[in-house]
């Protein structure tokens, strides 16, 4: 595989995390995940940014796309079953990632939808990474390649999410 492509194909096999990640900020709203509940250190355990529709509505989103995708390069997957498999782990692991870095702002008493640099851009991609691992996995190459970019990546999403009057603040 040539160098140009290698890295094409990385795109590719993340697309259903970056779907699962950007698409709550549309989908999202209604009854946060940690009902309303406070952590013993007197914060919310996640905060109002992480909620169901957005969770489940995200992981449904990348899912989806991971199967268009396999009747797009069907090849590239093997089976519809690990397309689905490999999209669905990538998505969950995208929002459980998410949740899990929301969990740590609020430790560090940070309101919902400061930013964290680093884990905000990073975060759900090493979950998503990690959780789609068994099913199918990139070379180390290309996961550094995601590493670098994704963080420009995530950046440009919000920034256009917020001129498009989606979000609040541009990160
Ligand atoms: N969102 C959601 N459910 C999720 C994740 C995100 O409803 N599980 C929606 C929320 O409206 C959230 C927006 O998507 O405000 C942007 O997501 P994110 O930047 O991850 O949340 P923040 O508001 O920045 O909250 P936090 O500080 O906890 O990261
Ligand atoms: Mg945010
Ligand atoms: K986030």
């Amino acid at each position: 595989m040539g160098f140009v492509s290698s890295l094409l194909w990385a795109f590719w096999y993340i697309l259903p995390a970056y779907v699962a990640n950007a698409s709550p900020v549309l989908v999202g709203g209604g009854r946060p995940i940690d009902g309303g509940r406070h952590w013993r250190d007197g914060r919310r355990v996640f905060g109002d940014g992480k909620t169901w529709r957005g969770f489940i509505g995200g992981v449904s989103a990348g899912t989806l796309v991971g199967v268009i995708q396999y009747f797009i390069t069907p090849g590239f997957y093997g089976t519809l079953k690990t397309a689905l498999m490999l999209a669905f782990l990538l998505s969950f692991g995208a929002l459980l990632g998410d949740l899990v870095g929301s969990f740590f702002k609020r430790r560090a008493n940070l309101p919902r939808g400061a930013p964290a640099i680093g884990l905000d851009q990073l975060g759900f991609l090493i979950s998503a990474l990690a959780l789609a691992y068994p099913v199918k996995t990139l070379d180390s190459g290309q996961i550094i390649f995601l590493l670098v970019v994704s963080p420009f990546i995530h950046w440009g999403a919000n920034y256009f999410a917020y001129r498009m009057g989606w979000k609040s603040v541009p990160w």
